[in-house]
């Protein structure tokens, strides 16, 4: 298979400048590029796609540039934004630039023959003159052509929404990227997502028009969802790669929960299994969709890619703790965040040390309605501390009930949680 062949088999392919591309990336190693602004410290999973794409890029034998975008960060894109975004501190700038940095460096690799580069384009952006920028760069824009572009064009019909000076310039910053990589490190494509068409385009035509070198261009598309919703959002909000701000778990429960309809093209999208590996998983998905494998193949292949294999251990471990695992080995931030939606009540620590009965401890909890209630349910044998069963009605809380330093995890009947948070 060509890259082109897989990249096109994977649905990596939205729209492309020109028909030679797919033979023209046989013909040898190309320098390609994507740009990623520092908009916030973390990337989200809507990243994924373009990350991977440079990672399929460099596999076939071809160098990836990822460029962070702490100059263009100082300005804002306007492409797909319907309303003009405030400007970030250049402080906050500089610090997202790093946070972005450290993720977009576990998906390519920077040493060896096709070596990938991370470039920051406040290198070379923030260093510029305006009256300069404006004479050599300015004077190949046609604003005409500029008001015609998705991107201002939205945003010119009504003034709530309007476009400042400042972002309409976005693109000529762009542009003059692509003209600086291509001069300095022979860069030959540009990729992003369908959103970046305009850029993409703008910048080609800066470069034939000064160094006279045709350059390409390649969209992937926007990830969508059968169901019409957006992707990558979790009633939490947005999905990050940074396990600070979405746990390796809600991670690995984002992609298990993903419906039957969207599986496969996301295995296609986000994983490396190959031709093959999907079929058989599709195959699943049509025989026996109640065990789910493809969802779970995806959500331990995007884990481990994206946070590694310590972690995806524990995501899978804190995904068998609901469904009455052993919760030994869990450390108090994944136990809290896996029962993250379960009632709890919190006790004085001392609770712990008065030889109390354990049903009356959960019968003021409201764990059950009476004390009668609870005894029935240790009778029939529906009733779990840490998912270990209590046989006896006169068992007492003790220290021994804690899972972690501060936490008791109660159970009733098969899937009914209660927390109980001892505190000093
Ligand atoms: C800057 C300078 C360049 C080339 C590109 C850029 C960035 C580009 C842009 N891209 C988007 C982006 O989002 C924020 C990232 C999360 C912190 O705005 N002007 O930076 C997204 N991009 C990846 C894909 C995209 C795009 O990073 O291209 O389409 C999302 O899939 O929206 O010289």
């Amino acid at each position: 298979m060509t890259l082109h062949d897989e990249l096109s088999w994977r649905g990596f392919v939205n729209q492309m400048t020109h028909e030679t591309l797919p033979a023209d990336l046989e013909k040898g190693p190309l320098t390609l590029y994507c740009g990623f602004d520092p908009t916030a410290d973390s990337l989200h999973i809507g990243s994924l796609l373009p990350i991977l794409g440079l990672a399929h890029f460099q596999r076939a034998g071809h160098r990836p540039i990822a460029l962070v975008g702490g100059g263009t960060g100082l300005i804002g894109d306007p492409s797909g934004k319907v309303d003009e975004r405030s400007l970030l501190t250049k402080e906050k700038v500089a610090e997202n630039v790093e946070g972005i940095r450290r993720q977009l460096e576990r998906f390519i690799h920077f040493d060896g023959a096709n070596a990938a580069r991370m470039l920051n384009n406040a290198d070379w952006l923030c260093q510029l003159s305006l009256v300069d920028f404006l004479r050599d760069i300015g004077k190949h824009f046609s604003v005409n052509v500029m008001l015609t572009k998705d991107s201002v064009r939205q945003r010119l019909e009504d003034r709530d929404h309007g476009i400042s000076y400042t972002e309409f310039t976005y693109s000529l910053l762009q542009a003059y990227d692509f003209l600086h990589l291509c001069e300095q490190y022979d860069c030959r494509l540009q990729v992003g997502g369908s959103d970046q068409w305009g850029n993409i385009v703008a910048g080609m035509d800066l470069t034939r028009r000064l160094l006279g070198r045709e350059t390409y261009g390649l969209t992937f598309p926007l990830v969508t969802k059968a169901d019409g919703s957006k992707f990558g959002k979790s009633e939490s909000g947005n999905v990050w790669l940074d396990p600070n701000r979405t746990s390796p778990y809600k991670f690995y429960q984002f992609w298990i929960n993903q419906a039957d309809a969207d599986t496969p093209r996301y295995l296609r999208y986000f994983t490396f299994l190959n031709q093959a590996e999907v079929a058989e998983l599709e195959r699943q998905i049509a025989e026996e969709p109640h065990k789910r494998a493809a969802q779970r193949a995806l959500a331990e292949a995007v884990t481990r890619l994206v946070h590694g294999d310590e972690a995806l251990g524990n995501a899978l471990k804190a995904s068998q703790a609901m469904f009455g695992g052993d919760l030994k080995g869990l450390d108090e931030a994944t136990l809290l965040d896996v029962f993250s939606e379960v009632p709890s009540t919190a006790l004085p620590r001392p609770v712990l040390d008065e030889n109390r009965l354990l049903l009356d401890v959960l019968t003021e909890a409201k764990v059950f309605a009476s004390k009668g209630e609870g005894r029935r349910m240790v009778k029939s044998g529906g009733l779990y501390v840490n998912n270990d069963r209590i046989d006896a009605e006169d068992a007492k809380l003790t220290s021994q009930a804690l899972i972690t330093d501060s936490v008791a995890v109660v159970r009733v009947g098969k899937k009914s949680y209660h927390l109980l948070r001892f505190s000093d």
